[in-house]
Protein backbone atom coordinates (compact mmCIF):
# COMPACT_ATOMS: atom_id res chain seq x y z
CA UNK A 1 0.00 0.00 0.00
CA UNK A 2 1.33 3.30 -1.23
CA UNK A 3 1.07 6.44 0.70
CA UNK A 4 -1.80 8.72 -0.35
CA UNK A 5 -1.80 10.71 -3.48
CA UNK A 6 -1.11 14.94 -2.49
CA UNK A 7 -4.84 16.60 -2.63
CA UNK A 8 -4.97 18.83 -5.53
CA UNK A 9 -4.78 22.46 -4.84
CA UNK A 10 -2.41 22.49 -1.21
CA UNK A 11 0.15 25.03 -0.99
CA UNK A 12 2.59 22.37 -1.84
CA UNK A 13 1.11 21.51 -5.11
CA UNK A 14 0.88 24.53 -5.92
CA UNK A 15 4.37 26.02 -4.60
CA UNK A 16 5.99 22.87 -6.53
CA UNK A 17 3.92 23.99 -9.80
CA UNK A 18 5.38 27.51 -9.17
CA UNK A 19 8.77 26.61 -9.16
CA UNK A 20 9.23 23.94 -12.17
CA UNK A 21 7.14 27.13 -13.97
CA UNK A 22 9.03 29.39 -13.45
CA UNK A 23 12.68 27.94 -13.04
CA UNK A 24 13.44 26.03 -16.34
CA UNK A 25 14.96 22.80 -16.55
CA UNK A 26 18.86 22.73 -17.18
CA UNK A 27 20.17 21.87 -20.68
CA UNK A 28 20.81 18.09 -20.68
CA UNK A 29 17.56 17.33 -19.00
CA UNK A 30 15.97 15.23 -21.79
CA UNK A 31 19.23 13.60 -22.56
CA UNK A 32 19.33 12.48 -18.67
CA UNK A 33 15.72 11.73 -18.93
CA UNK A 34 16.35 9.11 -21.45
CA UNK A 35 19.30 7.49 -19.90
CA UNK A 36 17.48 7.47 -16.32
CA UNK A 37 14.08 5.75 -18.66
CA UNK A 38 16.53 3.10 -19.99
CA UNK A 39 18.60 2.04 -16.33
CA UNK A 40 15.48 2.31 -14.85
CA UNK A 41 13.74 -0.40 -17.17
CA UNK A 42 16.73 -2.46 -17.49
CA UNK A 43 16.94 -2.91 -13.58
CA UNK A 44 13.33 -3.40 -13.24
CA UNK A 45 13.20 -6.55 -16.23
CA UNK A 46 16.18 -7.79 -13.84
CA UNK A 47 14.74 -7.90 -11.17
CA UNK A 48 17.06 -5.70 -9.82
CA UNK A 49 16.31 -2.61 -6.72
CA UNK A 50 17.58 0.27 -7.52
CA UNK A 51 18.97 3.52 -4.81
CA UNK A 52 19.10 6.93 -5.90
CA UNK A 53 21.63 8.01 -3.92
CA UNK A 54 21.67 12.11 -3.77
CA UNK A 55 25.35 13.50 -3.05
CA UNK A 56 27.29 16.75 -2.44
CA UNK A 57 25.98 20.40 -2.45
CA UNK A 58 23.71 22.36 -4.09
CA UNK A 59 24.45 26.34 -5.03
CA UNK A 60 22.13 28.76 -5.51
CA UNK A 61 23.13 30.89 -8.49
CA UNK A 62 22.93 34.84 -7.71
CA UNK A 63 23.09 35.61 -11.47
CA UNK A 64 21.39 33.64 -14.85
CA UNK A 65 25.09 33.59 -16.71
CA UNK A 66 26.59 32.19 -12.51
CA UNK A 67 29.71 34.25 -11.74
CA UNK A 68 28.77 34.16 -8.35
CA UNK A 69 26.60 31.83 -6.09
CA UNK A 70 25.71 30.69 -3.11
CA UNK A 71 26.83 27.05 -1.99
CA UNK A 72 25.81 24.44 0.77
CA UNK A 73 28.47 22.44 2.42
CA UNK A 74 29.82 18.65 1.68
CA UNK A 75 32.34 16.93 -0.25
CA UNK A 76 30.38 14.21 -1.51
CA UNK A 77 32.03 11.61 0.97
CA UNK A 78 28.82 10.29 2.65
CA UNK A 79 27.25 10.09 -1.19
CA UNK A 80 30.23 8.21 -2.93
CA UNK A 81 30.90 5.84 -0.30
CA UNK A 82 27.30 4.97 0.44
CA UNK A 83 26.70 4.51 -3.23
CA UNK A 84 29.54 1.61 -3.39
CA UNK A 85 27.71 -0.36 -0.67
CA UNK A 86 24.50 -0.08 -2.15
CA UNK A 87 26.28 -1.49 -5.15
CA UNK A 88 28.00 -4.45 -2.85
CA UNK A 89 24.83 -5.25 -1.96
CA UNK A 90 23.41 -6.08 -5.63
CA UNK A 91 21.56 -2.40 -5.80
CA UNK A 92 21.65 -0.73 -8.91
CA UNK A 93 22.27 2.61 -7.90
CA UNK A 94 22.11 6.16 -9.75
CA UNK A 95 23.94 8.63 -8.16
CA UNK A 96 23.35 12.18 -8.84
CA UNK A 97 25.50 14.22 -7.46
CA UNK A 98 27.10 18.07 -7.55
CA UNK A 99 29.23 18.33 -10.94
CA UNK A 100 33.03 17.77 -9.42
CA UNK A 101 32.28 16.03 -6.06
CA UNK A 102 33.37 12.77 -5.04
CA UNK A 103 32.52 9.81 -7.38
CA UNK A 104 32.02 6.03 -6.13
CA UNK A 105 35.62 4.50 -6.60
CA UNK A 106 37.99 7.24 -8.39
CA UNK A 107 36.81 8.80 -4.69
CA UNK A 108 39.92 6.51 -3.23
CA UNK A 109 42.56 8.68 -6.00
CA UNK A 110 40.72 11.95 -6.52
CA UNK A 111 40.60 14.21 -3.87
CA UNK A 112 42.90 12.93 -1.46
CA UNK A 113 45.87 14.59 0.15
CA UNK A 114 48.17 12.56 -2.50
CA UNK A 115 47.79 13.52 -6.37
CA UNK A 116 46.45 10.94 -8.57
CA UNK A 117 50.20 10.86 -10.15
CA UNK A 118 51.48 9.98 -6.89
CA UNK A 119 50.19 7.05 -7.08
CA UNK A 120 51.94 5.68 -10.34
CA UNK A 121 55.63 5.46 -11.49
CA UNK A 122 57.90 5.04 -14.43
CA UNK A 123 59.48 1.52 -14.71
CA UNK A 124 62.40 0.82 -16.85
CA UNK A 125 61.21 0.36 -19.85
CA UNK A 126 59.55 3.99 -19.44
CA UNK A 127 55.40 2.12 -18.59
CA UNK A 128 53.45 4.10 -16.57
CA UNK A 129 52.63 1.82 -13.50
CA UNK A 130 50.93 1.86 -10.19
CA UNK A 131 53.22 1.75 -6.78
CA UNK A 132 53.81 -1.54 -5.53
CA UNK A 133 52.80 -0.34 -1.86
CA UNK A 134 49.14 0.72 -3.82
CA UNK A 135 48.82 -2.69 -6.14
CA UNK A 136 46.84 -4.08 -3.57
CA UNK A 137 44.36 -1.34 -2.41
CA UNK A 138 43.77 -0.59 -6.31
CA UNK A 139 43.32 -3.81 -7.67
CA UNK A 140 40.36 -3.87 -5.01
CA UNK A 141 38.70 -1.27 -5.77
CA UNK A 142 39.17 -1.10 -9.69
CA UNK A 143 37.68 -4.68 -9.52
CA UNK A 144 34.71 -3.27 -8.10
CA UNK A 145 34.47 -0.42 -10.21
CA UNK A 146 35.47 -2.57 -13.67
CA UNK A 147 31.70 -4.80 -12.00
CA UNK A 148 29.59 -1.63 -12.11
CA UNK A 149 30.63 -0.76 -15.37
CA UNK A 150 30.17 -4.60 -16.68
CA UNK A 151 27.01 -4.81 -15.17
CA UNK A 152 26.33 -0.88 -16.13
CA UNK A 153 24.63 -0.93 -12.41
CA UNK A 154 26.10 3.23 -11.66
CA UNK A 155 24.42 5.85 -13.25
CA UNK A 156 26.19 9.07 -12.53
CA UNK A 157 23.88 12.28 -13.00
CA UNK A 158 25.50 15.32 -12.04
CA UNK A 159 23.69 19.06 -11.41
CA UNK A 160 25.17 22.19 -9.81
CA UNK A 161 22.11 24.83 -9.03
CA UNK A 162 19.29 23.50 -6.44
CA UNK A 163 16.82 24.08 -9.81
CA UNK A 164 19.24 21.80 -11.40
CA UNK A 165 19.08 19.10 -8.53
CA UNK A 166 15.35 19.40 -8.13
CA UNK A 167 14.42 18.95 -11.73
CA UNK A 168 16.61 15.36 -11.86
CA UNK A 169 14.94 14.55 -8.22
CA UNK A 170 11.54 15.10 -9.85
CA UNK A 171 11.93 12.96 -13.28
CA UNK A 172 14.06 10.13 -11.29
CA UNK A 173 11.31 9.98 -8.42
CA UNK A 174 8.90 9.42 -11.63
CA UNK A 175 10.86 7.08 -13.59
CA UNK A 176 11.67 4.79 -10.64
CA UNK A 177 7.91 4.27 -9.98
CA UNK A 178 7.71 1.21 -11.62
CA UNK A 179 9.84 -0.31 -9.50
CA UNK A 180 7.43 0.65 -6.36
CA UNK A 181 8.94 -0.51 -3.42
CA UNK A 182 11.97 -1.58 -4.74
CA UNK A 183 13.42 1.87 -5.18
CA UNK A 184 14.96 3.47 -2.18
CA UNK A 185 15.84 7.21 -2.14
CA UNK A 186 19.28 8.01 -0.23
CA UNK A 187 19.27 11.89 -0.22
CA UNK A 188 22.51 12.83 1.36
CA UNK A 189 22.77 15.94 -1.04
CA UNK A 190 22.95 18.97 1.14
CA UNK A 191 19.94 20.81 -0.67
CA UNK A 192 19.76 24.71 -0.49
CA UNK A 193 17.14 25.79 1.65
CA UNK A 194 16.88 29.39 -0.30
CA UNK A 195 16.82 30.73 -3.36
CA UNK A 196 16.56 33.57 -6.37
CA UNK A 197 13.49 32.76 -8.51
CA UNK A 198 14.48 32.97 -12.26
CA UNK A 199 12.04 36.13 -12.87
CA UNK A 200 14.68 38.11 -10.34
CA UNK A 201 17.66 36.96 -10.79
CA UNK A 202 20.24 39.33 -13.21
CA UNK A 203 21.08 37.73 -16.40
CA UNK A 204 24.75 39.15 -16.26
CA UNK A 205 27.15 39.36 -13.64
CA UNK A 206 26.03 41.85 -10.91
CA UNK A 207 28.43 44.99 -11.31
CA UNK A 208 29.33 46.71 -7.80
CA UNK A 209 27.42 50.03 -9.31
CA UNK A 210 24.23 48.06 -9.90
CA UNK A 211 23.53 46.25 -6.68
CA UNK A 212 19.40 46.39 -7.54
CA UNK A 213 19.72 43.42 -9.53
CA UNK A 214 19.55 39.88 -6.93
CA UNK A 215 18.38 42.08 -4.03
CA UNK A 216 17.80 45.42 -2.64
CA UNK A 217 20.72 48.26 -2.84
CA UNK A 218 21.89 49.64 0.21
CA UNK A 219 24.81 52.01 -0.19
CA UNK A 220 27.52 49.71 -1.04
CA UNK A 221 26.05 46.94 0.18
CA UNK A 222 24.73 43.75 -1.36
CA UNK A 223 22.18 42.64 0.22
CA UNK A 224 20.77 39.19 -1.31
CA UNK A 225 16.67 38.84 -1.46
CA UNK A 226 16.05 34.68 -1.35
CA UNK A 227 12.95 32.80 -1.38
CA UNK A 228 12.30 29.48 0.24
CA UNK A 229 12.64 26.49 -1.48
CA UNK A 230 9.62 24.87 -2.05
CA UNK A 231 9.76 21.98 0.70
CA UNK A 232 10.57 19.34 -1.66
CA UNK A 233 10.45 16.59 0.74
CA UNK A 234 7.05 16.20 1.35
CA UNK A 235 6.30 16.23 -2.86
CA UNK A 236 8.81 13.63 -3.21
CA UNK A 237 7.18 11.41 -0.07
CA UNK A 238 3.21 12.35 -1.33
CA UNK A 239 4.06 12.82 -4.75
CA UNK A 240 6.77 11.55 -6.42
CA UNK A 241 7.56 8.43 -5.29
CA UNK A 242 4.41 7.19 -3.03
CA UNK A 243 5.65 3.64 -3.04
CA UNK A 244 9.45 4.21 -2.09
CA UNK A 245 11.47 3.69 0.75
CA UNK A 246 12.54 7.58 1.44
CA UNK A 247 15.68 7.94 3.44
CA UNK A 248 16.81 11.53 4.48
CA UNK A 249 19.78 13.21 6.13
CA UNK A 250 19.50 15.68 8.72
CA UNK A 251 22.43 18.20 9.27
CA UNK A 252 23.06 20.15 12.18
CA UNK A 253 25.75 22.09 14.32
CA UNK A 254 24.19 21.96 17.92
CA UNK A 255 24.47 18.01 19.19
CA UNK A 256 21.15 19.17 21.25
CA UNK A 257 19.00 19.62 18.52
CA UNK A 258 19.71 16.65 16.11
CA UNK A 259 17.35 14.29 17.62
CA UNK A 260 14.62 16.47 17.86
CA UNK A 261 15.13 17.93 14.68
CA UNK A 262 15.26 14.47 12.99
CA UNK A 263 11.75 13.36 14.84
CA UNK A 264 10.64 16.49 14.10
CA UNK A 265 11.24 15.67 9.76
CA UNK A 266 10.11 12.06 10.41
CA UNK A 267 6.90 13.24 11.45
CA UNK A 268 6.33 16.48 9.58
CA UNK A 269 6.72 14.19 6.04
CA UNK A 270 5.86 10.72 7.33
CA UNK A 271 8.61 8.75 5.53
CA UNK A 272 11.11 6.40 7.12
CA UNK A 273 14.27 6.69 7.45
CA UNK A 274 15.90 10.42 8.93
CA UNK A 275 19.83 9.79 9.27
CA UNK A 276 21.27 12.53 11.65
CA UNK A 277 24.32 13.62 12.05
CA UNK A 278 26.53 16.66 13.45
CA UNK A 279 29.30 18.62 10.87
CA UNK A 280 31.81 17.88 13.16
CA UNK A 281 31.31 14.23 14.09
CA UNK A 282 29.23 12.64 11.11
CA UNK A 283 32.42 11.03 9.56
CA UNK A 284 32.23 8.56 12.82
CA UNK A 285 28.91 8.76 13.98
CA UNK A 286 24.96 8.65 13.07
CA UNK A 287 22.11 8.56 15.11
CA UNK A 288 19.46 6.41 12.59
CA UNK A 289 15.67 8.22 13.97
CA UNK A 290 12.62 5.55 12.92
CA UNK A 291 9.20 5.90 13.97
CA UNK A 292 9.35 4.75 17.54
CA UNK A 293 13.25 4.22 17.06
CA UNK A 294 16.61 5.96 17.65
CA UNK A 295 19.47 4.33 17.04
CA UNK A 296 23.38 5.48 17.39
CA UNK A 297 25.88 4.08 14.64
CA UNK A 298 29.49 4.70 15.96
CA UNK A 299 32.85 3.61 14.45
CA UNK A 300 34.66 1.86 16.88
CA UNK A 301 37.85 3.88 18.05
CA UNK A 302 36.32 6.86 16.21
CA UNK A 303 38.81 9.86 16.01
CA UNK A 304 39.18 13.58 14.50
CA UNK A 305 39.90 12.50 11.22
CA UNK A 306 38.64 15.25 8.81
CA UNK A 307 39.11 12.58 5.32
CA UNK A 308 36.11 10.21 7.18
CA UNK A 309 38.00 7.58 7.47
CA UNK A 310 40.21 5.51 10.40
CA UNK A 311 42.82 2.95 9.30
CA UNK A 312 43.80 0.37 11.74
CA UNK A 313 46.95 -1.30 12.02
CA UNK A 314 46.03 -3.83 9.15
CA UNK A 315 45.75 -1.00 6.68
CA UNK A 316 42.17 -1.84 6.29
CA UNK A 317 40.10 1.25 6.62
CA UNK A 318 36.37 1.00 8.08
CA UNK A 319 33.79 3.24 6.83
CA UNK A 320 30.95 4.46 9.09
CA UNK A 321 28.94 3.92 5.74
CA UNK A 322 29.54 0.41 5.92
CA UNK A 323 27.63 0.35 8.62
CA UNK A 324 24.99 2.66 8.03
CA UNK A 325 23.77 0.71 4.54
CA UNK A 326 23.19 -2.27 5.71
CA UNK A 327 21.12 -1.45 8.21
CA UNK A 328 18.83 0.32 5.76
CA UNK A 329 18.97 -2.21 3.16
CA UNK A 330 17.77 -4.25 6.05
CA UNK A 331 14.59 -1.64 6.93
CA UNK A 332 14.17 -1.70 3.14
CA UNK A 333 13.82 -5.65 2.89
CA UNK A 334 11.37 -5.48 5.76
CA UNK A 335 8.76 -2.31 4.39
CA UNK A 336 9.19 -4.76 1.09
CA UNK A 337 7.82 -7.45 2.76
CA UNK A 338 5.05 -5.88 4.29
CA UNK A 339 4.35 -3.98 1.00
CA UNK A 340 4.37 -7.79 -0.25
CA UNK A 341 1.82 -9.28 2.28
C1 LIG B 1 23.95 15.21 5.17
O1 LIG B 1 23.61 15.41 6.31
C2 LIG B 1 25.25 14.51 4.79
O2 LIG B 1 25.49 13.45 5.65
C3 LIG B 1 26.46 15.49 4.79
C4 LIG B 1 27.65 14.69 4.25
C5 LIG B 1 26.17 16.69 3.89
C6 LIG B 1 26.77 15.98 6.20
P1 LIG B 1 30.01 14.96 3.21
O3 LIG B 1 29.47 14.95 1.82
O4 LIG B 1 28.81 15.46 4.18
O5 LIG B 1 30.38 13.57 3.66
O6 LIG B 1 31.10 15.97 3.39
N1 LIG B 1 23.15 15.59 4.14
C7 LIG B 1 21.87 16.25 4.29
C8 LIG B 1 22.01 17.72 4.48
C9 LIG B 1 20.71 18.45 4.30
O7 LIG B 1 20.67 19.38 3.54
N2 LIG B 1 19.66 18.07 4.99
C10 LIG B 1 18.45 18.87 5.06
C11 LIG B 1 18.37 19.39 6.48
O8 LIG B 1 19.26 19.10 7.29
C12 LIG B 1 17.25 17.99 4.80
S1 LIG B 1 17.17 17.49 3.15
O9 LIG B 1 17.41 20.10 6.78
Amino acid sequence: MGRPALSSGSTVETAEADYFQNNPPPKEFSQNKQLVRAFVQRHSEQGRRVALVTSGGTTVPLENQTVRFIDNFSAGTRGATSAEYFLENGYAVIFLHRRFSLLPYSRHYSHTTNCFLDFMEIDQQGKVTVKNNYQIGMQTVLQKYQRAQTEQTLLLLPFTSVTEYLWSLRDTALSLQVLGPNAVFYLAAAVSDFFIPRDRMSEHKIQSGDLNAAGLSQGTKLVVDLDPVPKFLKSLVDGWAPNAMIVSFKLETDPLLLISKAKKALERYSHHLVIGNLLLTRAWEVVLVSPGREEWVRLPNHGPDPTGTFAFESGSVLEIESLIVPKVIRLHDVMIQQTCN
